[in-house]
């Protein structure tokens, strides 16, 4: 029996799943709203959660017959959180869908960040920080925490504010925008408590407790100032693949291969074990992993989708791990073993009900950026990219690329976008271009890597995880190079993978290209630093870092 009971708003947007594992943490009992009649009548206390697109999800409320038992059920003085799309809903609308109402308690619309200068969307961890003197303290939010954002579209804090709301701010390159705000009975979050580890859980933990101003922070401006922005992002990597003993493993390869080198020794040629994927994930969740990836490297070996290990690694992981979790591998069309036909869009879902906040697809992104090119450029609508940006949001979807050098002795020697190196081929070759590849770089693609990450933004990806095979489990370093030229060639965030062996190479990659987050694997799963080691070198060097000063919650 928890401690409470709490109505939560399903309209099957996303991943509801850890919102639901953060209130069973939180020891409250949870009662799912589907429609009016499922009882919002009765409900004391509403939790009001919306990813995705503002137009599709407040579509959904309409539809549902929700908006104007919603505008009861505020003016009736219960109290009710947004979360995201849900704090988005409360206005009058949004530039991304035109037309489209929303419940409109706040009369103003949201707007695209501006994508001139920054990546857009804005994904990670950023403040939420009362900067009006007067505020005393608002549910638990502090000046010196980060909380995970996603989204492209602000709400500007000028109309709350003089509506008489409460207002959090984050500020995003010069941009400002409302993290949370609260009025009488009415609080919403830009951010996802349930994603933004213990800082999250005790918001969340504060508003059902009823404490507008528990824990109050005596506002510092000091701290708010050092600690405003959006933080450099760390995601800790495991690639998960079954061992030659049939369990499944965390495993590392060098430049893709995962067998042990030695011939000799007992191990010789099995695929390397550096533990158990839940053990694994939620060590770097306590260590200070911003986000944690899981990337199943032998998916294109079919099996039934409801028997996928992976399923159970995440729903497990999700109870425990509150930062986001992206899950790779065999994120396309599927056919069951017993001849079932099942749509990427199918098995996405399947993952994002399991835990999962985002999907990374990798080979089947190359297809699909090769028809696309094949097509005049042309979008045929039914990628599994498109479709599930389409429902579920661009935020939801990464595309991992795994590409290799190609060396060449001039721009004229190939038709691809080349760039000029300054690491010489093994004949002295001044460029070189990166060739796409599939099945874990098992195939070589006619795509390079500029063609398909314009592809893959044009479909609707919101992120792009960018590898590199020259460079993964060397330890010698990003490839720099290869980051630049993608980070020019996109406006959604980039995520630099492959090569990191010490804290040093994460400094170099944050000041010398524009990369959104960096991404290790090797040298934490061999205990050889922890995430917080090159947390604190980071941030021993300027860079602002997400550092949880508490972690009791
Ligand atoms: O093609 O959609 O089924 O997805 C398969 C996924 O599995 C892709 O994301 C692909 O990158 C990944 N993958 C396939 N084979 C391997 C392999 O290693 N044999 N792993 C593999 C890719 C890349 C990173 C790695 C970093 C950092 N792993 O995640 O962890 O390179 O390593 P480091 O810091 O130790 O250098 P699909």
């Amino acid at each position: 029996m928890g401690i409470g009971t709490v109505h939560v708003l399903d309209l099957e947007s996303g991943n509801l799943r850890s919102l639901s594992n953060a209130l069973t943490k939180l020891d409250y009992e949870v009662k799912w709203i589907k429609k009016p009649s499922d009882g919002l009548d009765e409900a004391e206390i509403l939790l009001f959660p919306g990813v995705g697109n503002f137009g599709h999800f407040v579509s959904e409320l309409w539809s549902r017959g929700f908006v104007e038992p919603l505008r009861a059920y505020i003016a009736s003085g219960r109290r009710i959180m947004g979360i995201c799309v849900g704090l988005q809903a409360l206005f009058a609308g949004s530039t991304e869908s035109p037309g489209v109402k929303g419940i409109g308690i706040i009369p103003t619309e949201l707007q695209k960040f501006d994508d001139s200068t920054k990546s857009v969307p804005h994904i990670g961890w950023n403040s939420a920080s009362l900067t009006n003197t007067e505020d005393e303290g608002l549910y638990s939010l502090c000046a010196e925490s980060k909380y995970y954002y996603v989204h492209s579209y602000r709400a500007d804090i000028e109309v709350p504010v003089r509506e008489g709301w409460t207002v959090a701010v984050g500020t995003y390159n010069g941009e400002e925008f409302v993290g949370a705000m609260c009025k009488d009975n009415v609080f919403a979050t830009q951010f996802h408590p349930e994603k933004s580890g213990v800082a999250g859980l005790r918001v969340l933990r504060a508003f059902l407790q009823g404490n507008r101003i528990s824990n109050a922070q005596p506002l510092q401006t000091e701290i708010v100032k050092r600690n405003l922005g959006l933080t450099k992002r760390l995601i800790a990597c495991l690639d998960v693949r079954t061992n030659d003993d049939g369990d499944l493993v965390v495993t590392k390869g060098d430049q893709y291969d995962v067998r042990e080198k030695s011939a000799t020794a007992s191990s010789g040629g099995k695929v390397r074990n550096l533990g158990k994927p839940i053990e694994v994930a939620e060590r770097y969740y306590l260590q200070g992993a911003d986000e944690v990836t899981f990337l199943n490297i032998t998916s294109f070996r079919n099996c039934p989708l409801v028997d996928t290990p992976m399923l159970e690694v995440l729903r497990k992981t999700s109870e425990t791990v509150f930062v986001p979790l992206t899950i790779g591998g065999g994120i396309r069309d599927l056919i069951d073993p017993d001849g079932t036909k099942i749509s990427a869009l199918d098995v996405a879902s399947v993952y994002f009900r399991s835990g999962a906040d985002k999907v990374s697809i990798g080979s089947d992104a190359v297809i699909a950026a090769e028809q696309f090119y094949e097509r005049g450029q042309v979008l045929s609508g039914e990628t599994a990219m498109e479709m599930i940006s389409r429902s579920y949001g661009a935020q939801a979807v990464v595309v991992s690329v795994d590409p290799k050098r190609v060396y060449v002795s001039s721009p004229e020697a190939t038709k691809h976008h080349v760039i000029r190196t300054s690491y010489t081929g093994p004949n002295g070759e001044e460029y070189a271009w990166y060739q796409c590849t599939i099945k874990g770089g098992r195939e070589l693609r006619d795509l390079d890597v500029r063609q398909l990450v314009t592809a893959v933004e044009k479909m609707g990806a919101g992120e792009i995880l960018l590898n590199c095979i020259d460079k993964d489990g060397t330890n010698s370093g990003f490839d720099l190079e290869l980051i630049n030229d993608v980070k020019d060639a996109v406006k959604i965030p980039v995520i630099a993978s492959s090569g990191a062996g010490k804290p040093e190479h994460f400094l170099e990659v944050f000041e010398k290209t524009n990369t959104d987050a960096a991404l290790g694997a090797g040298m934490f799963h061999r205990n050889e630093y922890k995430v917080a080691d090159v947390k604190n070198y980071l941030s021993e060097h300027g860079l602002l870092v997400r550092n949880e000063p508490e972690l009791a919650l």
